[in-house]
């Protein structure tokens, strides 16, 4: 399993040795080095206004405070980040159904196993629904997790109606007793608009069988798109109210600052879990402690 630590190493080395200085103890908090850091937040993708705050603070700080450096800034990013502690698989309904949105090749279908893995493991009888018709292999490629994974796959044949595939997908859950259902969808259309009709389409579907479905709708964000990723989730918000993100591929990304950048444009839909690595283990709750500590803790990679 890949940590926090290891997987935030490269966000942590854009933050680099401005930041390192900065947030060691007993490191004097000058003009230049003030500077530094700026830059350094910057290109990790934390937002402007959030780095301009992160500067007043430090400055306020080296005038009227006893707090280190470190503490300072450790405490206004714990302030913007904003934490849900209701498990996100506790459901009022059953079966639950989660909508899985996103664009193509962000991990949809990955982080769908991911998550189908994490939910048997707490004892839930979880199913999976391949609404993907738009690729033969999409198609596959969920079919092959949920044999690995012994988790029963409900989808249909390549070019059929991804709508009906979901409404089977949910007929399914009902008839055999599941309380939990993920249903990947394709990320790719002809157009934006076509894909979002899809969606849309595949909503009603789904009411059909339960008016309360789809009982979440989570968007799948790959972190080192940055910027982009915030752009394409508010596209979908606008068509498919979103309920929840989540973050793949933090361990490729420099950028993982981005998450202050969704939670401040996005305040209403939390980042519930964080993907940091291929394997089905490194999909994992998100961990604000761990999150911080990866960003700013000086030390070795091989760490935690
Ligand atoms: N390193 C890393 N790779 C990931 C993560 N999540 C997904 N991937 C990889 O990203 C690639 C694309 O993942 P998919 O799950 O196929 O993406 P998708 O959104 O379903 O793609 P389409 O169906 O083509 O739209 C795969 O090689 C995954 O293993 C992650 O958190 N970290
Ligand atoms: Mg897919």
């Amino acid at each position: 399993m890949v940590s926090w630590f290891k997987a935030l190493s490269k966000t942590r080395s854009v933050l680099g040795s401005a930041l390192q200085g900065m947030v060691s103890d007993g490191v004097e908090v000058d003009e230049r080095s003030l500077e530094e850091l700026e830059v350094a937040l910057l290109k990790a993708d934390l937002p402007p206004r959030l780095v301009a705050e992160l500067v007043m603070d430090l400055e306020e700080n080296q005038l009227h405070g006893d707090s280190t450096p470190a503490d300072v800034l450790k405490e206004s990013l714990k302030r913007n980040l904003k934490l849900s502690d209701k498990d996100p698989f506790d459901f009022d309904h059953s079966p639950a159904c989660v909508l899985m949105l996103g664009v193509n090749g962000a991990g949809k279908t990955t982080t769908c196993a991911k998550l189908a893995w994490r939910a048997k493991k707490q004892g839930r009888n979880v199913m999976l629904g391949a609404a993907d018709t738009f690729r033969a292999a999409g198609t596959e490629q969920l079919r092959m997790w949920g044999e690995t994974l012994d988790v029963p796959v409900v989808s249909g044949r390549q070019g059929s109606d991804a709508s009906a595939v979901a409404y089977d997908a949910l007929d399914a859950a009902h008839a055999r007793g599941a309380d939990l259902l993920f249903i990947d969808t394709a990320g790719r259309m002809h157009t934006k608009d076509h894909l979002m009709d899809e969606l849309e389409k595949m909503v009603r579907a789904l009411k059909k069988r339960d008016e309360n479905a789809p009982h979440a709708t989570w968007m799948v964000l790959d972190a080192s798109l940055g910027q982009n990723s915030l752009n394409q989730a508010r596209i979908f918000h606008q068509s498919v109210p979103l309920s929840g993100l989540i973050l793949t591929k933090l361990d490729g990304s420099s950028r993982a600052g981005f998450l202050f950048n969704i939670q401040k444009e996005m305040p209403g839909v939390p980042v519930l879990f964080s993907g940091l690595g291929e394997a089905k283990e490194d999909l994992v709750p998100f961990d604000a402690k761990a999150f911080l500590d990866g960003l700013l803790k000086a030390g070795d990679d091989d760490e935690g």
